[in-house]
């Protein structure tokens, strides 16, 4: 694993293009009947950070300034993400649930002519209109295949950052399908930014985010979304950071632990320039990971049951809090039942922005239960409904001994909700042990829970129900003891399912390889030449493709060209 430059942000800018991307139009957003001007608001979204990898959580990663910045502010303890990346980052977005944008199924892989639909307006566009400057730095992952897709066409001014999910963090080389395709994914603008590679990642985004905080006019709204790839894999870190854990053994540990602590650290310098350029006293800053840890990865969710892309809460409960001078009630720990899909409909409300007529969301503006303590204005979630991921070899099966078919809702589904207190999940979970960070000796009465689930996974479960509030851990499985609520919450999903639209997940398009693009990834339909940017032109290209077996050839010969030529590069 590399490391070597520091994480003391000490990058010469970059002036000239950044400016040069504001708009200045609209002016400064001066409130002429008087009303207190717009807050400031700073989103910052952290990648694969475990329940357990905070340390106001108990953790040994140490990072003061979240502690420093949750204790001042609105801790959330009852806080709800997705369980893989794109689905969270959609919801942030579009205020919209996966069943409802047709992004059910899995992350957008950067070879999918797939990303965030271009008929759901976003959280930046809709605060643009309302007058706010919108800049995006860092990790996007919603799709690229258009020009239309890309950040700085969905909303924001500015962007520095990568398209795909989980590239290096010097060299910005980035692969889909193990090695089959690969390229350089850092972007400034639309334009691959080959000059600040060997930049690490989170000391490149810390440092763009201070330039933007410095040269914004504090007269005019500020929407920041600030993006960390850490501490995502590949697990890298600045050499001093991972000196601080010379003494943790597990090395997926002590480099994802470095990391986090080096992006602690980012975040102080962040919220410092917030304060020396005027805009802290009017700013609202949001804290959240975008889901569970990944224990194979150095992630742990300790206590919580399983971990990242499940939906058992170590997947899907999240770190995450709100700092500001704004907020009624400081210092304070919120049980209020809040998920990601609430963040676009709650800063809309603090910017002013009315959702327009005919908009739906399936967040709730819940600013009043964090910052006064009011009720949650909450009372479900609908994690998800994955019409693609069934229990493997349950179709056309005997119904097995278990409540394994109920009627019209098809339980190898792969399904999660939550009611109240009751948490329902149907279908395959994934794995759903209780892992203790791996640094920790474990106590002998820890080691019963161990191994746990696979046993009982024998039984070939495919419904399970817990009461999340005297439960909180998933350890006892209520589904047979009360069936009534089952059936309950069984109906709720088929409510829900009848407003799914159909799941979008194209096959790979060989075309999307950056060996054809100059090496960069970027996107690859509509260009020049190629007709139209539409929707209606995707589906237009993807059917052609599909029915020109010449296309298709054609395609398949400059794929394998293309291997020749990365191969005699490589060799
Ligand atoms: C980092 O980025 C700057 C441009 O912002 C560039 O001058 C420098 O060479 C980059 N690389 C390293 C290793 O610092
Ligand atoms: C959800 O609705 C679709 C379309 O009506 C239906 O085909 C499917 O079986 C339903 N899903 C489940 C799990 O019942
Ligand atoms: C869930 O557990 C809590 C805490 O023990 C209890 O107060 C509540 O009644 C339970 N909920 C239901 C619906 O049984
Ligand atoms: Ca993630």
């Amino acid at each position: 694993m590399r490391a070597g430059a520091t994480c003391s942000f000490l990058i010469p800018l970059l002036g000239a293009t950044l400016l040069g991307s504001f708009c200045g139009a609209t002016g400064s957003l001066e409130d002429r009947a008087g009303r207190p001007a717009p807050p400031h608001l700073v989103f910052i979204m952290v990648d694969d950070q475990g329940y357990g990898d905070v340390g106001y959580h108990g953790s040994e990663i140490r990072t003061p300034v979240l502690d420093q910045l949750a204790g001042e502010g609105v801790r959330l303890e009852n806080y709800y993400v997705q369980a893989i990346c794109s689905p969270s980052r959609s919801q942030l977005m579009t205020g919209r649930y996966q069943i409802h944008t047709g992004l059910q199924h899995s992350i957008i892989r950067p070879l999918q002519p797939l990303c965030l639909p271009l008929d759901h307006p976003t959280l930046p566009e809709r605060l643009a209109e309302a007058g706010y400057a919108t800049h995006m730095v860092g990790k996007w992952h919603l799709g690229f295949s258009r020009r239309s897709c890309l950040p700085t066409r969905r909303g924001f001014q500015s962007f520095l950052g990568t398209l795909t999910g989980s590239g290096d963090h010097f060299s910005y080389r980035s692969c889909d399908g193990g090695a089959e395709a690969c390229g350089f994914d850092l972007h400034d603008g639309e334009r691959p930014a080959w000059e600040m590679a060997g930049n690490y990642s989170t000391a490149l985004y810390v440092q763009r985010t201070k330039e933007i905080l410095r040269s914004h006019d504090p007269s005019k709204p500020l929407f920041l979304y600030l993006s960390l790839q850490a501490a995502h894999t590949p697990l890298q870190a600045p050499e001093r950071f991972l000196h601080a854990y010379r003494g943790v053994e597990n090395p997926a540990r002590r480099h994802y632990a470095a990391m986090l602590s080096c992006l602690d650290q980012g975040l102080g310098e962040v919220v410092q320039e917030l304060r020396s350029a005027g805009l802290y006293h009017n700013t609202v800053l949001v804290y959240s990971s975008d889901n569970g840890g990944q224990p194979l990865s150095g992630g742990s969710n300790w206590p919580l049951r399983g971990g990242k892309g499940t939906y058992w809460e170590g997947g899907v409960r999240a770190v995450g809090f709100v700092h500001s001078v704004l907020l009624k009630r400081k210092g304070a720990v919120s049980g209020a039942l809040i998920h990601v899909s609430d963040w676009c409909p709650t800063l809309l409300g603090l910017a002013g922005a009315s959702c327009p007529r005919g908009c739906h969301l399936d967040g709730h503006d819940v600013w009043g239960a964090i910052s006064e303590g009011l009720p949650s204005p909450r009372t479900e979630i609908l994690f998800n409904i994955d019409p693609v991921s069934k229990r493997p070899g349950a179709a056309g099966q005997k119904a097995p001994v278990m409540l394994h078919s109920l009627g019209a809702w098809d339980t190898a589904v792969r399904a999660a909700i939550r009611v109240g207190e009751w948490k329902l999940l149907t279908g395959s979970m994934g794995d759903g042990d209780w892992i203790p960070p791996r640094r920790a000796r474990m106590p002998a009465a820890l080691e019963r829970w161990q191994g746990l689930e696979k046993r009982r996974d024998q039984r070939r479960k495919s419904i399970w129900l817990f009461n999340i509030t005297s439960d909180p851990y998933e350890r006892a499985d209520l589904a047979e003891a009360r069936p009534e609520v089952v059936m309950l919450l069984l109906a709720r999903l088929g409510e829900y399912n009848q407003t799914a639209v159909e799941p979008r997940n194209p096959p790979d398009d060989p075309m999307a390889n950056p060996q054809l693009h100059g090496g960069a990834w970027g996107p690859w339909l509509g260009l020049e030449g190629q007709g139209g940017d539409g929707e209606q032109e995707e589906t237009r290209v993807e059917r052609k493709v599909k029915h020109c077996k010449v296309c298709k050839l054609k395609a398949l010969f400059k794929k394998v060209d293309s291997r020749l030529q990365r191969n005699a590069l490589l060799f």
